[in-house]
């Protein structure tokens, strides 16, 4: 039935009461059209600016573009919040100045937000960057910082709060030499990286707030060899850890660094091919995922003087068949998830007594709903996953209670290829990256 029809009808039904019906009519479509806008992405401006609009769609598109000024430009705030960026940005990313006003921009590195494309009510924004592809997403523990890494020459780092709420985002790069980082992890105050051509160790002190204002936002550590030629699938390390793990892919070395980036132990994971490694918050654990079908838990005995003695093998995760792609610990270290080959993805319980060689139970094993996940994250809150299938590029949303799928997205083309996914630390919002050189920013189904 057509919707004039509908309402045909029920003006006959109530005679000369239009009036009655019109206005709940209309009140209800005002409504929906509300609800429709407040999907989108807050800090989108849809109240037109004064200028015309060529500004407004242009400052949308420009939102991310570093020294250089949105174009159009009327706001005072813009230059004020472009003036804040340029103190946080310790060397200015050189852009050419787009020679056009129009929606599209004629740089050839936009750096933009754009408004959802795609399952508009998950994707909260996505973020157009100068960059390269994307290896790793990583945030600082206290959610401060954004960062992320890949096929560039620096470490990207984003005050996360302005990405969200401010048109033009603070942010600032550190510089790699002539060198990109696979793998990053942070530390207190510190980042870790791993140099994907000098296969090097280095950290970087990452100054506060009240440094990063006068111009320094941070200070080079040290810089270690790795000596390996393998690729680093991983670095592992947190505020309360007194180590930094590296695990690399062919020679499935483990290797743990103290915080000054001297060697403590090397260890042979022997299991033919490291996937990842993943580390509780506290330090104390760490597994490997690999193409083994069992996931090796190994515990690291800290010394009176709070460094650490020794790590070695506790515990392993038994009954798979197939090799295992990624694993993941909840923030309280009691579950560890894993994903594998044959879709399979199983919770298990840590909360065992290993010392008396006792292994982990497992809560739920089920297949997942989005074929083989190579990436898997808990969110910080305990209560959801997030898994990504790498042919497909479909990132599912699953309860953790039970595992079942609460919600998917699909970026569904290979150019999408998703790279990395990380929670912020307040489990609103799940970042991924990858070969599409774009960061997307989706919103914690359970949280809408
Ligand atoms: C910009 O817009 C003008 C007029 O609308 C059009 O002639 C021109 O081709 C556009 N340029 C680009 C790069 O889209
Ligand atoms: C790392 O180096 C290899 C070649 O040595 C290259 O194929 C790969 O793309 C590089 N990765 C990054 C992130 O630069
Ligand atoms: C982090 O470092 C600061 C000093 O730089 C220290 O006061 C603080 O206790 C450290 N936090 C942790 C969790 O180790
Ligand atoms: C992704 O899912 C599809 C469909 O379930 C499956 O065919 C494919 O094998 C999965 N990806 C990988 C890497 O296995
Ligand atoms: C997750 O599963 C639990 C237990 O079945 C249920 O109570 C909870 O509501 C579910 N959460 C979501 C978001 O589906
Ligand atoms: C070793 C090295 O620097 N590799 C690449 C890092 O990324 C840049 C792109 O920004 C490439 O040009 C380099 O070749």
């Amino acid at each position: 039935m057509e919707f004039d029809q509908i309402i045909k009808l029920i003006q006959l039904k109530f005679e000369n009461n239009v009036y009655l019906i019109i206005i709940p009519i209309v009140l209800l479509i005002v409504t929906i059209s509300f609800i429709i806008s407040s999907f989108k992405k807050p800090t989108i401006n849809t109240t037109p600016s004064p200028s015309p609009t060529t500004s407004s769609s242009l400052n949308k598109k420009n939102k991310k573009k570093n020294p250089s000024p949105p174009l159009q430009s009327t706001a005072t705030t813009i230059t004020t919040k472009l003036n804040q960026q340029k103190q946080y940005t310790d060397t200015p990313i050189p852009s050419p100045t787009p020679t056009t006003i129009n929606n599209t921009i004629a740089s050839p590195n936009p750096i933009s937000i754009s408004q959802p494309t795609i399952q508009e009510n998950k994707l909260f924004f996505k973020v157009f960057r100068g960059g390269d592809i994307i290896e790793c997403i990583k945030f600082s523990e206290d959610g401060k910082y954004l960062s992320f890494c890949g096929t560039e020459r620096s470490i990207r780092m984003y005050l996360f709060d302005s990405l969200i709420n401010l048109k033009i985002p603070q942010s600032f790069n550190l510089q790699l030499p002539f060198d990109n980082a696979t793998c990053i992890s942070w530390g207190n105050k510190t980042l870790y990286a791993t140099l994907n051509e000098s296969q090097k160790l280095v950290s970087y002190n990452i100054l506060d707030q009240k440094s990063l204002q006068t111009g320094k936002s941070y200070e080079e550590g040290f810089s270690v060899n790795l000596e390996t030629k393998s690729k680093i699938k991983s670095i592992c390390s947190s505020s309360q850890s007194p180590y930094i793990l590296t695990c690399s892919g062919d020679d499935t070395i483990l290797k743990i660094f103290n915080l000054k980036g001297q060697i403590i132990q090397t260890l042979n994971n022997g299991q033919i091919k490291n996937y990842m490694a993943a580390m509780t918050q506290c330090g104390r654990f760490f597994a490997i995922a690999s193409f083994s079908s069992e996931v090796k838990i190994y515990e690291c005995i800290k010394k009176k003087d709070g460094s650490v003695s020794e790590c070695k093998r506790v515990m392993s995760l038994t009954g798979y068949k197939t090799c295992i792609y990624s694993i993941d610990f909840s923030k309280d270290g009691m579950k560890i998830i894993t994903s594998s080959k044959d879709s399979s993805i199983r919770l298990w319980n840590l909360n065992v007594n290993y010392k008396l060689e006792v292994d982990p139970e497992c809560t739920y094993s089920i297949t997942s709903e989005i074929g083989v996940i190579e990436l898997i994250a808990i969110s910080p809150d305990c209560t959801v996953f997030a898994g990504v299938n790498q042919t497909t590029n479909v990132i599912g949303f699953f309860n953790l209670s039970n595992g079942n799928l609460i919600d998917s997205v699909n970026l569904g083309n290979n150019h999408a290829k998703v790279n990395s996914i990380a929670w912020s630390p307040d489990s609103k919002y799940l970042i991924s990256g990858g070969n599409d050189k774009l960061l997307y920013i989706w919103s914690n189904p359970k949280k809408l």
